[in-house]
């Protein structure tokens, strides 16, 4: 243990602590940018500054390690004047058009200049040439706007240290020093999973999600329309964060409540296309392990890691499930199954998909994705686009009633909401084998919180062994075993995401992994109290074979529920 003093208050602190570290412990926020606890060090925006008292020199907490006997001042008129200033130079060389940008309000650099008292004409004493660069908005789910960037390399580092992908990279010196995409590239052109985890570490405005918002409106406001709605199954555990509720609280009747104010003409629920995709990729698993297919079975619902898998293990994608994600399972079902049960024309249906997630902006548009007549999906918005829209309507999302999802498509079991976890897929699936198998239930995987873990179950007489990872930096580790023959795994879920969907890249922001945990506990809970928790158990799922589909992995499901890849 390390002994220091911050502000005349002595702790003592793990020896591999930083001065930031050490200052938290004792209640002391010291502002910081370029900072991020999940990420390696990058020591360049000096906002958290503080004085060292004994030689009166300015540190940068976030990069100074501990020191016995040091004696910090966090608050001295130097380091706060060091603070503005180096907010100050951000700001000269940064758009003025704060009120429209899809940050406002939610921004961490506007969050500093109002904490730190820097006022307008201060700012503009600096002002001097600004930026002049261009937007990049070619990307199908991310736009970039380098005039907003304040150069933290949060975006960087998430995506090389993380997610393994270096799609992102700094060039130029100085004032031309801009972050860009690897040679430059348009957006739309580089190996971009789509994860948008560089747009939930971004502080600021520089990196957001192509925002469909107007397209909802418009679908909304047209009395031709019929706009169905789905919400993915981590959404009703963070939607709540937009409203100042605690993370990890549960809104799911406050979420169709709102949806039904805003005017969707049924709420429905893509949990139920979770349980339905157990049952295809439960069935095309079992055919696996009777010899029918190469095993490990690797799940793909997360088309961020579809698309990582197109780009780096082209060798492995037929160990792909070819089940469609539970989205476009049930965009698919929107414009067939349901019109069929209501009368509804489907040419006149509308599918809008609430998800915690960029890349199912551009999983819609794949071209081989379509199953009805139709475009499956019109519109995806993230968590963070439907909390807006919420707040357009006027609605106070706090004092909404709850209310149930429509029926046909809207109940699910606790496998289905399990998927907006990591670890809940893999679950889910073994659940319904197991049972479907040997007619005993599953106690619990308890694949957990960890990026990468395994875990056996012992299915009649054979032992089954299940592997998860979470974020592609994890999922490359897992699947290069595959590639040199070294897994023994049978069953692998990947997700993109750190944490899977509760830490996708169209959740609310800020989110540490702290948060991430918390908020699929709450999915965890949800589960833990459901009555029905096993896929094959759903009531409408049963209801949708026997009407329409016929059987897992029959023609009809075939059409509608699966897919290929692109090697
Ligand atoms: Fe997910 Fe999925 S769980 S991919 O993480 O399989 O986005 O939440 O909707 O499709 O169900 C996301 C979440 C989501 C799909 C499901
Ligand atoms: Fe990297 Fe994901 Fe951002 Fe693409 S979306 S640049 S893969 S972090």
């Amino acid at each position: 243990k390390v002994k220091l003093t911050i502000d005349k208050q002595t702790i003592e602190v793990e020896e591999d602590s930083t001065v930031l570290d050490a200052a938290k412990e004792v209640g002391i926020d010291i502002p910081t940018l370029c900072y991020h606890p999940d990420l390696s060090l990058h020591g360049a925006c000096r906002v958290c500054v503080v004085e060292d008292e004994e030689s009166g020199n300015l540190l940068a907490s976030c990069a100074t390690p501990v020191r016995d006997g040091m004696e910090i001042n966090t608050r001295s008129m130097k380091a706060r004047k060091a603070r503005r200033r180096n907010v100050e130079l951000l700001l000269a060389n940064h758009p003025n058009d704060c009120l429209g940008c899809d940050r406002n309000n939610h921004c961490e650099l506007q969050d500093i200049t109002y904490n730190l008292g820097i006022k307008s004409e201060e700012v503009a004493k600096f002002a001097g040439a600004k930026r002049e660069l261009e937007l990049d908005t070619t990307g199908p789910a991310l736009k970039r706007d380098p005039n907003k960037c304040i150069l933290c390399g949060r975006c960087v580092r998430i995506c090389e240290e993380v997610q393994g992908v270096s799609a992102l990279q700094f060039t130029e010196r100085g004032f031309d020093s801009i972050v860009t995409t690897a040679f430059d590239l348009p957006q739309a052109e580089i190996n971009c999973a789509n994860c948008g985890q560089c747009a939930t570490v971004c502080p600021v405005g520089a990196i957001t999600e192509i925002n469909e918002i107007d397209k909802v409106w418009a679908a909304l406001e047209d009395d031709d329309r019929h706009v169905i709605v789905q919400t993915a199954p981590s959404i009703q555990a963070t939607l709540g964060e937009e409203f100042g509720m605690e993370t990890g609280t549960i809104v799911t009747g406050k979420m169709v409540a709102a949806l039904k104010r805003m005017g969707f003409d049924k709420v429905f629920s893509t949990d139920f296309a979770a349980d339905l995709t157990i049952l295809e990729e439960g069935s095309e698993f079992l055919k696996k392990l009777n010899g029918e297919g190469e095993l490990p079975h690797i799940t793909s619902c997360c088309p961020g890691w579809v698309k990582f898998a197109e780009h780096n293990f082209p060798d492995l994608l037929k160990h792909l499930s070819s089940a469609k994600s539970p989205m476009q399972m049930f965009s698919a079902l929107g414009k067939t199954y349901y019109p069929d049960q209501t009368g509804v024309d489907p040419e006149k249906i509308y599918t809008v998909a609430v998800m915690p997630c960029t890349a199912k902006k551009f999983e819609k548009d794949r071209e081989e994705i379509n199953g009805s007549d139709f475009k499956d999906t019109d519109a995806v918005l993230t968590t963070r686009e439907f909390a807006r829209m919420i707040k357009e309507m006027g609605i106070n999302f706090n004092k909404l009633p709850e209310e149930d999802f429509d029926a046909l498509m809207g109940k699910s079991t606790g496998a289905g909401t399990i998927f907006g976890t990591t670890g809940g897929v893999a679950e889910a699936a073994v659940r319904t084998v197991k049972e479907k198998l040997t007619g005993e239930p599953l106690e619990r995987l308890d694949l957990g919180f960890r990026g990468i873990n395994k875990a056996e179950v012992r299915i009649g007489d054979r032992l089954i062994k299940v592997g998860i990872a979470n974020g592609l930096g994890n999922a490359s580790k897992i699947l290069e075993q595959v590639r040199k023959g070294e897994s023994d795994l049978d069953f692998i879920e990947v997700m993109a995401c750190p944490h899977g969907c509760v830490g996708g890249g169209g959740q609310p922001r800020p989110a540490t992994n702290e948060k991430k945990e918390k908020r699929g506990s709450g999915l965890s809970n949800i589960d833990d109290s459901s009555k029905i928790r096993k896929s094959h158990e759903n009531p409408q799922i049963i209801k949708l074979y026997e009407e329409f589909l016929g059987e897992p992995l029959g023609g009809e499901s075939h059409h509608l529920l699966h897919t290929k890849y692109k090697a």
